[in-house]
């Protein structure tokens, strides 16, 4: 952006900048200036910007026309960044000093601050921090205070190239106000008033998330009963306080409420069926990913041998357990829920969908396509730049704004889908998107590579257009979706 500047104000400026982590990238001294007086003022103020650029992340100086030097940057140090700025002040022929130096931390007070002056956001419940570019959201949210808050990043917020939305949305449709909620204060990582109970949990299974799992109930204080195939990987939770079971019928035996998390469902079954009687008067809480028959064939099964059946979907990774920003969707024996919900809130936010034990994986593998839909696209459009040797991680500065903006669609084209009216409020026209389309593949062809993520999407866009759907959004899609065979589909 700085060198587009360079190029509009011709030689009426100079200009100093330092990148690259830490700071320690040599400065470079880039002088368009015909006029000697900018070139020295640049030249006089580089010592200054050297001393600082190891207590920065990124350090740019432009020296304008007027005598004024702007400051731009991510310091550490804010006293040294002040000294700095009051030395360069005191330099011959700078006028003014524009100072846009921020640390981390002031730079999560601006964002907080422009937060807290929206009327739309309630914004103590909204947890800013920010760390090398990038701010983090945390805290639980409308949608209206979620998406105010991505706005006035963008709007407001200096120095932030990435937005970490960690922000989890609270009943923001009718639909999602049918369902039973159990956020409460353990959600947030907030002792609750009065004396903490801390009933004993068993966890079966200790890959990487069981074994998350397992150190968050023993952060939390409960007793923790562990049992994993290979024995050894139980020892740093033994180490740590948990109690080792000699077998899975033993871990399930020592209390009430057993997790389950394993790599699949044979795995689940025959380690359960292992476990003989045990699994009677527990609550089973499976949290093994599978599909909504296998939650349901399991809830039977475990409900013939006397066991409450609880199925659940983890929306998080292993780093994220015992966070608000954990999200676990739970399915299935209401029971089990009203007596084990509170110690299941140690492991982040919770939705209980009802007793249909298939609805949280349901859910789960809807919001994991979602995902892969997502990585799908990033990664086409970062081999695609990458074709004129762009780097990805330099692209993405550019494609998270972008994919945060276009989430703003949706709300209108879900809209669309729920009414089955595809023209109502239409953005851009599935004809207009379809030809557009055809020029990423034609380009992706031309740049050498594969399309092979791009076509499906293609043949169901010219089969929706063929329909008689082109004049409505790209939303008319999931007519096809819903009909994979493609029967008589025609527009009303
Ligand atoms: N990790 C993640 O990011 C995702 C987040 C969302 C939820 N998934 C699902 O969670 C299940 C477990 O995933 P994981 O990350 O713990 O997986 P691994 O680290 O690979 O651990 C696998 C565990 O399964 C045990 N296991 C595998 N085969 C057998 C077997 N034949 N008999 C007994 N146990 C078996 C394995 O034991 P061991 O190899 O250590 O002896 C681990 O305990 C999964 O459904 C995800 O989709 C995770």
């Amino acid at each position: 952006m700085l060198m587009g500047m360079q190029q509009r104000l011709g030689s009426r400026f100079a200009q100093v900048r330092s990148e690259g982590a830490g700071g320690r990238a040599a400065l470079a001294t880039v002088v368009g200036a015909e006029d000697l007086e900018y070139a020295t003022v640049a030249a006089r103020i580089t010592p200054v910007l050297t001393d600082l650029a190891p207590h920065a992340s990124s350090l740019c100086a432009t020296v304008t026309a007027q005598g004024a030097v702007v400051l731009d940057g991510r310091v550490s140090d804010p006293a040294l960044a002040a000294e700095a700025v009051a030395q360069i002040a005191a330099t011959p022929g700078v006028r003014r000093v524009y100072n846009h130096l921020y640390t981390d931390a002031q730079i999560a007070n601006l964002i907080t601050a422009a937060l807290a002056l929206d009327e739309r956001t309630t914004w103590e419940t909204i947890d800013v921090a920010c760390e090398s570019g990038t701010a983090v959201l945390r805290g639980i949210v409308t949608s209206v205070e979620a998406r105010v808050a991505a706005e006035e990043i963008a709007q407001h917020a200096p120095l932030v190239w990435h937005v970490e939305n960690r922000l989890v949305v609270e009943q923001p449709t009718e639909k999602e106000s049918r369902m039973h909620t159990y956020a409460d204060d353990t959600a947030y990582g907030r002792q609750p008033g009065g004396k903490q109970e801390c009933p004993p949990v068993t966890i079966i299974g200790l890959g990487a998330m069981g074994q998350a799992l397992a150190g968050t109930f023993l952060q939390h204080g409960h007793p923790t009963i562990v049992w994993n195939r290979s024995a050894s990987k139980a020892d740093s939770l033994v180490a740590s306080g948990a109690t080792r079971a000699a077998t899975a019928a033993d871990a399930i035996a020592a209390s009430r409420l057993a997790i389950v998390c394993v790599l699949d469902y044979d795995v689940a079954y025959q380690i359960l069926d292992s476990a003989g009687e045990a699994l009677a008067g527990r609550a089973l809480v499976n949290l093994t990913n599978g599909t909504p028959q296998q939650a349901r064939e399991l809830a039977g099964w475990a409900r013939e041998r006397g066991a409450q059946y609880l199925d659940g979907g983890i929306m998080a990774v292993p780093p994220m357990i015992g966070r608000p920003e954990a999200l676990l969707l739970y399915s299935g024996s209401h029971e089990a829920v009203e007596a084990h919900g509170e110690t299941l809130g140690r492991l982040g936010s919770r939705i209980y969908l009802g007793s249909d034990p298939g609805l949280a994986a349901l859910y789960d593998l809807a919001l994991l396509s979602g995902m892969y839909g997502m990585f799908a696209g990033f990664l086409h459009a970062s081999a695609l730049v990458g074709t004129e040797r762009v780097k990805a991680t330099e692209f993405i500065g550019l494609l998270i704004p972008w994919l945060n903006a276009m989430t703003e669609s949706l709300p209108s084209l879900a809209d669309q889908i729920d009414t089955g009216d595809y023209t109502k409020d239409v953005a851009s026209n599935l004809e207009m998107q379809t030809t557009a389309y055809t020029n990423i593949i034609a380009a992706s062809q031309a740049q050498g590579i594969s399309t092979e993520l791009l076509v499906p999407m293609q043949v169901l866009m010219e089969r929706a257009v063929a329909a008689g759907y082109g004049a409505g959004d790209i939303s008319s899609l999931i007519e096809l979706i819903r009909q994979p065979k493609a029967q008589s589909t025609t527009a009303n």
